[in-house]
């Protein structure tokens, strides 16, 4: 298949599920046609089966804002019908969606049925999605599309309810490589950390308030109450700054480390002993899902798609939003026996394992065909 991908090509969750599927899909023979504003961030490598083709957006100086979507819209016009393209997929509705949509409206002019697929990751339905400046877009493009796609079936139950939605919605959860994520040993990095053999937490994230990383802080501070341990936050974004203000003020700087955005995330949560993710909403948690391949248990909030991936009481544990002494205690009995820790360590692994690569990618594939095949009859 000659398959278009549009995605953000940032750090976001969006956007490395994408750069990974469509990497995935080139080593299974796929043409991968990647249409964004800068090269995704993953996509560092040379691969025959792979193209990225660059939107650029004129910055004429009657534009207060620039007409990304018009950008975004005429180059997928292009990618497509030069490139012959079979299918396009896209990543985050906002704009994708749309522009696809006008892609696909102007297509048609030139004999082109193009089937678009639209994935839904979370925000753009859970938090921008539903605010009215995008609504009824957003409604609209999700309804036109081809095939629609959500990350977990939480995520679909919240599109349902948010929006007047026609369409059948497929849940294909996210995935993770475990050739990339896997422990392995670096005693070194251990050691300058936690020097005194001392448990390390992790928080990866973008910093974004949805995050609740002020949360993370305060729930580590509970836990140096009662337990030796060392705190890594990674990634970067507005929230950073008052957490670093929240160390200081608790005044336990000492035992937290800022790395900001980091590539080689597997090697921080390789030297991890437990992963926090206290967000207010999120619609599957890859995050948390990179860290449990890498062997380590997941604290989370119980909210979206959460539940559909951390078992509690196995994998690691669930609490309310917001519940920071119900997080701290559940870290606590974690971290607090050796051996209760290595059984959470295997459990983690174990059910990271159901969402392989191997195991997802078909059902990726399968839709494709299905959509293709269903368009190629209207
Ligand atoms: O986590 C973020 O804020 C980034 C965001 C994105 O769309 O770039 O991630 C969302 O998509 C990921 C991949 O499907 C999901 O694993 C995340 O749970 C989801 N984030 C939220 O729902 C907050």
């Amino acid at each position: 298949m000659k398959i278009g991908i549009v995605c953000y090509p940032t750090f976001g969750g969006s956007g490395v599920v994408a750069t990974e599927l469509g990497k995935a899909l080139a080593d299974n023979g796929h043409q991968v046609h990647f249409i964004t504003y800068s090269r995704p961030a993953r996509l560092d490598f040379f691969s025959e089966n792979l193209f990225y083709h660059e939107v650029a957006v004129s910055n004429y100086p009657l534009f207060e804002y620039a007409p990304y979507e018009v950008a975004l819209s005429s180059k997928m016009v292009d990618v497509v019908r030069f490139e012959k393209l079979d299918i396009l997929h896209v990543h985050y509705a906002i704009p994708h969606a749309s522009a696809a949509f006008m892609a696909k409206q102007i297509l048609a002019t030139f004999g082109i049925n193009i089937p678009v697929v639209t994935t839904l990751h979370g925000t753009d339905i859970t938090l921008v999605g539903r605010d009215v400046t995008y609504k009824p877009v957003v409604t609209f493009s999700i309804n036109q599309s081809d095939g629609v796609t959500a990350v977990s079936e939480d995520l679909k139950k919240a599109t349902y309810n948010h929006f007047d939605i026609v369409k059948d919605i497929r849940v294909i959860p996210n995935f993770i490589d475990l050739q990339r994520f896997r422990l392995t040993p670096k005693d070194h990095f251990k050691k300058a950390i936690a020097p005194m053999g001392e448990r390390i937490l992790v928080h990866t994230s973008n910093f974004r308030k949805v995050k609740r990383t002020k949360d993370v802080v305060l729930i580590f501070k509970k836990i140096i109450e009662k337990i030796p341990a060392k705190l890594l936050m990674v990634g970067d974004g507005p929230e950073r700054v008052h957490c670093e203000q929240l160390c200081r003020d608790l005044g336990i700087c000492e035992h937290i480390r800022f790395l900001g955005k980091q590539d080689a995330v597997e090697e921080i949560l390789s030297v991890s002993d437990l992963f926090m993710m206290p967000s207010e909403s999120e619609s599957f948690g890859l995050a948390a899902l990179e860290a449990m391949a890498c062997k380590v248990p997941v604290i989370s909030s119980n909210t979206g798609g959460l539940p559909e991936l951390n078992v509690n009481g196995q994998t690691g544990f669930m609490s309310n939003v917001g519940d920071i002494e119900d997080m701290a205690n559940n870290a606590i009995y974690i971290l607090e026996n050796d051996n209760r820790l290595h059984q959470f360590k295997e459990n983690a692994l174990n059910r990271a394992k159901q969402f392989d690569l191997s195991l997802i990618l078909p059902h990726y594939v399968n839709y494709y065909a299905e959509i293709i095949e269903a368009s190629a009859r209207v």
